[in-house]
């Protein structure tokens, strides 16, 4: 089993779909591992090599996308089961990477955990500016919303969408979360947010303990 796993960390490595997606569906058979010890142990890894790789420049952004898309693949197995049983609707969350951003596999990672553990979920994809976020969390009347940064150049826009959500009235119907590799704690602070979490699983931990205290 180990192996396989070893061998899904290949796959989205070099960016073969058709492996990754093979190995993962192995695995979800085979039941020994859990979807997140699949996703945080091989998948999220193997993401983090090609970065590095990326920045040492042994891999080009052709390659970044091949990885991304076995990564999805890999992923949109694992989806359906992370977190297990839903018993009921915990709150609405308004997700969205933010403008002049456009990585979302640790966004839509974020999402489908939420999903899977029982929140409704708004995602707006990538590149999203303060007003889509304002709009969207009036029209949904969202709990809570989070932000996705992957770039220490975009990661700063966090906080015109928490001066846009100031400005619109909604600050205190609404909790903040912020996250993404160049973000922190400290940062959070700063900018005003109620929380960052550095993980999926951490991000909805977080977000049922800042919706029980609303
Ligand atoms: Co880009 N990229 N990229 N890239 N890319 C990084 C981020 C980089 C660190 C690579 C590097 O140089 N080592 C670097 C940023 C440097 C910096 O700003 N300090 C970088 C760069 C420079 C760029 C470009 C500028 C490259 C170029 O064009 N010259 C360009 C920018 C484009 C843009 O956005 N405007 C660019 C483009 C791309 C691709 C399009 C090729 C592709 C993205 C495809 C896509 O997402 N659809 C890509 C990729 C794949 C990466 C790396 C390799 C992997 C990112 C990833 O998916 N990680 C990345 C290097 C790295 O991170 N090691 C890199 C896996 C994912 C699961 O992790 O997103 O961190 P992550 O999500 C985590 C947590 O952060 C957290 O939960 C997730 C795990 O559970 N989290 C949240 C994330 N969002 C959250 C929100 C929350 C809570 C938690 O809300 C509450």
């Amino acid at each position: 089993m180990e192996n396989n796993l070893q061998t899904l960390y290949d796959a989205i490595l070099n960016g073969s779909l058709e492996k990754a997606v093979e190995v993962t569906k192995e695995a979800v058979s085979n039941g020994e591992h859990s979807p997140n010890e699949i996703i945080n142990q091989y998948m999220v890894k193997a993401m983090e090599e090609i970065g590095r790789r990326f920045e040492v420049g042994e891999v080009f952004v052709p390659n970044l996308l091949m990885s991304v898309r076995a990564m999805r693949g890999a992923l949109d197995i694992l989806k359906p089961l992370m977190c297990g049983q839903v018993d009921a609707y915990i709150g609405k969350v308004v997700i969205g990477t933010v403008k002049g951003d456009l990585h979302d596999i640790g966004k839509n990672l974020v999402a489908s955990m939420f999903e899977g553990c029982g929140f409704e979920v708004i995602n707006l994809g990538v590149d999203v500016s303060s007003d889509k976020f304002v709009n969207a969390a009036i029209e949904h009347q969202a709990d809570i919303i989070c932000m996705s940064a992957l770039l220490t150049t975009t990661m700063n826009y966090m906080k015109e969408v928490i001066v846009a959500i100031e400005k619109s009235g909604l600050r205190d119907k609404v909790k903040i979360m912020v996250g993404g590799a160049p973000v922190n704690d400290s940062f959070a602070k700063a900018i005003g947010a109620d929380a960052y979490t550095s993980n999926a699983n951490a991000a909805v931990i977080k977000a049922k303990s800042l919706i029980s205290a609303k």
